[in-house]
């Protein structure tokens, strides 16, 4: 899958195919990344990209030419090698993200074959934002990653390339660690141990040593049912828990003494 990033600051953007699961998967050819930066689309002796908002007020709006001429020189080399190139722009009004809205990234991505791809232009902003008529004449979803306040787009770019590269096919070893992540059920994952058996006193519960697989697989849903009804209620709501589920949640309730 190819991204094309749209940014100020390509170095940071850069260090998402440097490292980890993502800098593997772009070594192995299954992303590639492209950073296009405004900057490099301007025409004056200073290379402007900002300017003062309209109406006054603190802090700077990114100008929409050098912007323009970026979007579409991004979207002429996407569309060189995609059928389609969607613009998202990354930004606190834009719809909140989480496992379903990546899963859909990926289906578009993946259910089409080599000459049927679609490519993502992921669109950051620094200062204030950019100028509006960009968000009309090019910008097809406007996605923001959570309520906080980041200093601009570049790291929920970063956020989507990694959601997105972990669900592609070839890019997780095990074949089905993206299919077991508890969000894909909406819910919490249970706790995790390696040896040694003590640490500082604090022994692994024993069910986890007794090979006794399906009363492991028992106890790990258990965990995660009754770590999100503690931590997490609002996930539990959308997904009403079975009959069996609700038994291992009052065995956890029980057992937590709550
Ligand atoms: C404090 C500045 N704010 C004035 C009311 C508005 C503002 C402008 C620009 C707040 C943040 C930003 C830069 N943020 C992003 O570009 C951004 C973002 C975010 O801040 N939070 C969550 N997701 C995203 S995606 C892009």
């Amino acid at each position: 899958m190819r991204f094309d990033v749209i940014t100020l600051l390509p170095e940071l953007v850069e260090a998402v195919t440097q490292v980890g699961v993502t800098g593997r998967a772009a070594t192995r050819g299954l992303i590639e990344l492209h950073c296009w930066n405004p900057r490099d689309f301007t025409e004056d002796v200073h290379r402007t990209v900002d300017d003062r908002p309209y109406g006054g007020g603190p802090g700077m709006v990114m100008k929409a030419e050098s912007l323009l001429k970026t979007i579409r020189a991004a979207r002429k080399a996407s569309l060189a090698v995609n059928k389609t190139a969607k613009v998202i722009y990354l930004s606190p009004q834009g719809k909140q993200l989480d496992q379903e809205a990546v899963r859909n990234f990926v289906k578009s991505a993946v259910q089409n074959t080599s000459d049927d791809q679609q490519g993502l232009i992921l669109l950051c902003g620094r200062y204030e934002g950019i100028d509006e008529r960009i968000i009309e004449l090019e910008v097809d979803e406007e996605w923001s990653i959570g309520d906080y306040v980041l200093s601009g787009g570049e790291l929920g770019a970063m956020v989507i390339i990694d959601a997105i590269t972990r669900l592609l096919p070839g890019v997780l070893g095990h074949k089905d660690s993206a299919k077991q992540d508890s969000f894909t059920e909406n819910l919490l994952d249970c706790e995790h141990f390696t040896r040694p058996e003590v640490v500082e006193g604090l022994q692994v519960p024993a069910v986890l040593k007794s090979g006794d697989h399906k009363a492991i697989a028992q106890w790990r849903r258990k965990q995660a049912i009754g770590r999100t009804f503690q931590r997490r209620s609002d996930l539990l709501q959308e997904n009403s828990l079975s009959s069996e589920d609700k038994a291992l949640l009052k065995e956890y309730l029980n057992e937590s003494g709550s």
